[in-house]
């Protein structure tokens, strides 16, 4: 027993160094994701509610494939993805892991529809930063825009 787990340490051992030489190989093969962010915004904060919704259109001008898979900003605890999905009469927010970007193709993230979720927002200022995570291993910084209620339906 004691034998067997030693040889396991060591299998995991050339594992984990298999990994470390793709680790360094991998970004120098992949090219970066090329990617193109319009209207980048934040719908202000209603009084006495810590949670609000971000849009922006995002396109990949890239060659390959690539997904979002996480977004983080100082201003915010948490900010999720979630889409919105019509049940019969029910309309209901469903999150999401990632969303894949193909290769030329713009998605758009608007009121209905995909959308950020932000959680446990204390304070919007006018400007905010949000990192997107993409499955390439990348983070993109963007500005996001505070609007109002009504400018954030506007771009229907
Ligand atoms: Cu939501």
């Amino acid at each position: 027993m004691f034998l067997m787990s030693v040889d396991l340490r060591r299998a995991l051992g050339s594992i984990i160094t298999l990994i470390g030489v793709i680790g360094v190989v991998a970004p120098i093969s992949l090219a970066a994701a090329e990617l193109a962010l319009e209207n980048p915004r934040i719908r202000e904060l209603i009084p006495g509610q810590n949670q609000t919704v971000a849009y922006f259109d995002i396109t990949n001008e890239g060659t390959v494939k690539v997904s979002l898979v996480g977004f983080a900003s100082d201003s915010a605890g948490i900010i999720e993805i979630h889409t919105i999905v019509r049940d019969r009469d029910m309309v209901r927010m469903e999150q999401l892991s990632e969303v894949v970007l193909p290769p030329g193709k713009t998605i758009r993230f608007r009121t209905g529809g995909l959308h950020l979720m932000l959680l446990e927002v204390m304070d919007l200022r006018e400007e905010t930063e949000i990192q997107l995570l993409t499955s390439d291993g990348d983070i993109h910084r963007a500005i996001f825009q505070r609007v109002s209620l009504s400018d954030s339906l506007e771009n229907e």
